[in-house]
């Protein structure tokens, strides 16, 4: 093949994505069935949030970039966003010494979604 035929053939690869989706544990296995019964291949890892320190799910998913719609809309519509509560404390004073617990509200999900450029997909 020419040179000129190879470079024709990189150019018509079709271009991969890389989804990585942090969702709720609870989350996890709706949003893997619904991929995997529209035909996504999926890849769950156990992950936690840096900042609640708790469990989550993130999912890994090669797809064409065509596709990469598709994949982000079966996440958005299976992931919900919920409120939780974690524990804080606080001096009454702001001085220090004595320390109360108090609870802060945050807004966790739906999904948190990255998505990045695949370089080269094999299998072997
Ligand atoms: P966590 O780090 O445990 O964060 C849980 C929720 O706490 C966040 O929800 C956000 O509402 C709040 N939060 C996080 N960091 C905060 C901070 N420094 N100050 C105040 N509130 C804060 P989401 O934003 O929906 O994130 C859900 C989970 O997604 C995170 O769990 C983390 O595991 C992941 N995540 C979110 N943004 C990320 C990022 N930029 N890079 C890597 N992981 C991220």
């Amino acid at each position: 093949m020419t040179t000129k035929g190879n470079e024709l053939l990189k150019e018509e690869a079709v271009k991969m994505k890389l989804v990585f989706a942090i969702v709720h544990d609870e989350d996890g296995h709706k949003v893997m069935d619904e991929l995997n019964k529209s035909g996504f291949s999926v890849t769950k890892l156990c992950s936690s949030g840096g900042f609640l320190k708790a469990g989550n799910t993130t999912l890994l998913v090669g797809v064409e970039e065509d596709k990469l719609d598709m994949v982000i809309g079966i996440i958005e519509k299976k992931s919900k966003s919920r409120k939780q509560v974690l524990s804080s404390t606080m001096s009454p004073n702001g001085m220090g010494g004595v320390f109360m617990p108090y609870p802060v509200e945050v807004v966790v999900g739906g999904a948190t979604i990255f998505v990045l450029d695949v370089e080269r997909f094999e299998k072997v």
